[in-house]
């Protein structure tokens, strides 16, 4: 647990601070728990044990029927995790990491759901979860210091904390296509997709996108449906997955000494992968061949390592477009057509948007019932009640897939209604764009706490390092509090516009600013354009741990 600076709190001053608290009731203010948790996907699963571990209450609401989070929604074919398994896993609990087996290199859907609900029995979690609630709002009254949380059942939560564990890709995005709501057959969207399966033998079924969902989804659809069409806005980068079982010898390899090697992991940029670090060299700096060689190696690995077979491929134009270019050559020798595969190979920069790692993705084009219609140019027109239109041409589908992603990083938080000091509404204060100090609080938002929110390396890292970062980052701050009689926590307002800028002069220097992403929120029409991540997750982790050994440093306790 890290203590609070004696330095910026002595003693007297933390007397006093408790005794004001007194004079204006927050210490006598009723709360019906500690701490509120908004989701109950990994995030929200581990802060409940960790707020549990302080001795404290919490609750959680969450709006599915059981948890898992992403992995409770996402349950289109082949949905996948895109980090190696024994990486995606939570590592805080050694009984848990060494006696869970996973069964392949890139775990199912199903799997890590299984995996969420075990970690739920496991630590019995299940009893302080609310679930089919959605949390509509949430305002903060300075007179006591609390937050007074709603739920759309009508329940009213009086907490001391409110800490957002919603996720960054949990809300979904719906295109507004004129006559969607008049088809006539079946429709889904990738990120809610129903329990139940859904059989495509035979039918005639429109995808709409070709992002990580679409690129998983299309050839186990194709394997089954009548024909398949693929409507491309963005042809997209996708890496072989090679998935296989694991190796029972590898496996216990690594659980010899699982602690050291995910330490490892967080010390890579992306806190996963540490194992086969980058060569620290441009790709411009090596002979043809020795560049082939290496891009051919990652490849064959396959995975999202392609991205760091140099060390500049985000940073240097010219050595990307020979990553790109080599990726190119792939698709033109995977697919048969080479109009087709000219079609499907992006311009754009590879790794602006998240890479994919696909199973016979490229090759599922060479079927004779999948085709490709190209909607760059000619956007999507209307949907009627038999089909998709495009140029005037009618696509007639029985059914049609929306894989068109989501409302990253601020969709779920959005959500919400929340209201701060003086009656500041967050999505006033974000409408052009989210301010965070660290990713983890909004100055005016007292004791408002986002896991993995905007301004923190999130989602371009392996996003269970991030969670438990947090969580544990959180947690300490909590435990300092609460031993020392603070009521509030909030983020300087200084401290705040620097930590903005410095996440978008860090993302400057990189190539992510040049394409058409969701870290951008690019994909969402009207979102304002601001890159949302922190690159870089070794850096971000020490300036949390400097900041809490600074005496929680640009933050203002009370
Ligand atoms: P993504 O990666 O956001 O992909 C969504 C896809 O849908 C993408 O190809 C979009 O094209 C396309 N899209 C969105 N709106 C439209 C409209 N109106 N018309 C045509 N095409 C559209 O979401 P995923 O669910 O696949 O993956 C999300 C993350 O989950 C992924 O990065 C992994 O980390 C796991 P665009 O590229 O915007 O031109």
């Amino acid at each position: 647990m890290t203590a609070l600076g004696v330095s910026s709190i002595g003693r007297d001053s933390q007397l006093a601070s408790i005794v004001a608290n007194c004079e204006r009731g927050v210490m006598n203010a009723q709360i019906d728990t500690d701490v509120v948790i908004v989701g109950a996907g990994f995030a929200g699963l581990y802060m409940l044990h960790s707020i549990r571990g302080l001795g404290l209450n919490a609750r959680v609401i969450e709006a599915g029927d059981d948890v898992g989070g992403t992995w409770y929604w996402n349950r289109y074919p082949g949905a996948r995790c895109d980090v190696p398994s024994m990486e995606y896993s939570f590592g805080w609990d050694d009984d848990l990491q060494n006696e869970w087996e996973w069964t392949e290199r890139y775990a199912t859907q199903p799997e890590i759901l299984s995996y969420a609900g075990h970690v739920a029995d496991r630590f019995d979690l299940r009893r302080d979860i609310t679930f089919e609630t959605r949390v509509t709002a949430s305002a903060f009254d300075e007179n006591h210091d609390t937050w007074t949380v709603s739920t759309d059942r009508g329940e009213e939560i009086r907490c001391r904390f409110v800490v957002m564990a919603t996720g960054c890709l949990s809300s979904a995005n719906t295109p507004d296509i004129e006559g969607r709501d008049d088809f006539a057959g079946r429709s889904f969207h990738t990120g809610q997709w129903p329990h139940e399966d859904v059989d495509f033998t035979g039918r005639r079924v429109v995808v709409i996108g070709t992002g990580s969902s679409a690129i998983q989804s299309i050839p186990i659809i194709a394997a089954k449906a009548g024909h398949v069409t693929v409507m491309q806005r963005t042809p997209n980068y996708a890496i072989p997955a090679h998935n296989k079982p694991l190796d029972p010898a590898e496996v216990a390899e690594i659980k010899a000494d699982y602690r050291s090697w995910r330490a490892k992991a967080r010390d890579s940029t992306s806190a996963f992968g540490g194992y086969r670090p980058r060569p620290d060299v441009s790709a411009k700096a090596v002979s043809d061949d020795e560049r082939l060689a290496t891009f051919e190696e990652r490849w064959e690995y396959g995975g999202l390592g392609f991205g760091g077979s140099f060390n500049d491929l985000m940073l240097d134009q010219e050595s990307n477009t020979l990553a790109a270019d080599f990726f190119r050559s792939k698709v033109a020798e995977i697919v048969d057509d080479p109009e087709l595969a000219e079609k499907l190979s992006p311009q754009t920069i590879l790794g602006c948007k998240r890479i994919c790692v696909d199973t016979d993705y490229f090759a599922t084009y060479n079927r004779p019932n999948v085709s490709l219609v190209d909607v760059a140019e000619t956007p999507i027109e209307r949907i009627t009640p038999t089909g998709v239109v495009v140029d005037g041409v009618e696509f007639e589908a029985d059914d049609i897939v929306f894989a068109t992603g989501f409302d990253a990083m601020t969709g779920a938080i959005d959500k919400v209604d929340f209201t701060g000091r003086g009656g500041l509404s967050l999505r006033e204060k974000w409408s052009a764009g989210p301010l965070t100090y660290l990713g983890l609080g909004v100055e005016s938002f007292p004791n408002l706490f986002l896991i993995t929110g905007p301004g923190s390396p999130s989602v371009l890292t392996n996003m269970i390092a991030s969670i438990e970062q947090h969580v544990e980052w959180i947690r300490d701050v909590i435990a300092s509090m609460t031993e020392q009689g603070m009521s509030t926590i909030e983020a300087e307002g200084e401290s705040e516009a620097n930590w903005v800028e410095h996440v978008n002069a860090v993302a400057g220097l990189t190539l992510f600013n040049d394409c058409n992403s969701w870290y951008l929120g690019a994909n969402v029409p009207g979102k304002p354009r601001v890159f949302m991540p922190l690159v870089g997750f070794p850096d971000y982790k020490k300036k949390c741990d400097d900041v809490a050994a600074a005496g929680y440093e640009g933050w203002v306790l009370a």
